[in-house]
């Protein structure tokens, strides 16, 4: 059996301590590189800064990543993407023209005896109403309706301007504390309890995080980020590891004694 790989919260359009292309050209090396022993690819959220898509538009760039996933469908290697906070106005040009499933809520799968619960990870536990109420908004039906209406343009102008605005909002609003004062922490806390599963899958934290739930046997896994930590997971034999791409010496928040 091959191996699953996972990464979220690339935040391509955006430039970092790295540019966008730079990053965008790390992202494509790694998907190269992992695709030689990979069954699946799990892409899980903000991949993009921004995205908006009409029925014949989609925005320029990324090509480079676009034209590596589409050669890795077509070498026979799956890809899952989940919308992200960031990219959730994706209709489905992943679908139709890259041959990508597309994921907008979080989904279980089984692999070998393990279960895994993946999911970008935003809306999910307690507090955040105002992103809540603001998704709900997004994903309404009508909403989405007039935003279509609006010339690509300046809608793109006006995704790029909230993208910027939740970046710098949420810049160092949420610092680590303690694992029970985390969102994410609560969610599969809570979740385990009525429906067990071995591994939690979440990125929109950025934060490299592996811990090991209440009882002792089910692990939440947060991605990381590819902004300045290049971390991600991959599944061997049943087996989930945390590990980074770049030897940056990430901190990996755990819980586990190792
Ligand atoms: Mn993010």
């Amino acid at each position: 059996m091959g191996k699953i790989y996972f990464a979220s919260d690339i935040h391509l359009g955006k430039d970092t301590s790295k540019t966008s292309l730079e990053r965008e050209e790390l992202i494509v090396q790694w998907l190269l590189e992992v695709s030689q022993d990979a069954d699946a690819i799990y892409l899980v959220g903000d991949i993009f800064d921004y995205w908006y898509e009409y029925r014949h538009v989609v925005p320029k760039g990324f090509d480079l990543l676009k034209a590596t996933l589409l050669q890795l469908r077509r070498s026979g290697v799956r890809i899952e993407l989940f919308t992200g906070n960031h990219d959730l106005w994706m209709k489905d040009y992943f679908e139709v023209n890259l041959d990508i499933a597309i994921h907008r809520d979080p989904i279980t799968i089984a692999v070998g005896s393990k279960s895994l619960y993946i999911g970008h990870g935003d809306g999910l536990g307690p507090g955040d109403l105002g992103y809540k109420f603001i998704k709900a908004i997004f994903r309404n039906r009508l909403c989405q309706v007039l935003f279509s209406l609006i010339h690509p343009n300046l809608a793109l102008s006006i995704m790029k301007y909230f993208s910027q605005l939740s970046n710098k909002k949420n810049a160092g609003k949420h610092p680590f504390t303690t694992f029970d004062k985390e969102w994410l922490v609560q969610f599969v806390e809570e979740h385990n309890q009525e429906s067990p599963h071995d591994y939690y899958i979440f990125g929109h934290r950025h934060l490299a995080i592996d811990y090991l739930l209440k009882g002792g046997s089910a692990r939440y896994i947060n991605l990381g980020d590819w902004m300045e930590q290049y971390t991600y997971a991959v599944l061997a034999d049943g087996n989930l590891e945390l590990k980074q791409y770049l030897k940056n010496k990430v901190d990996i928040l755990s819980n586990i004694k190792r």
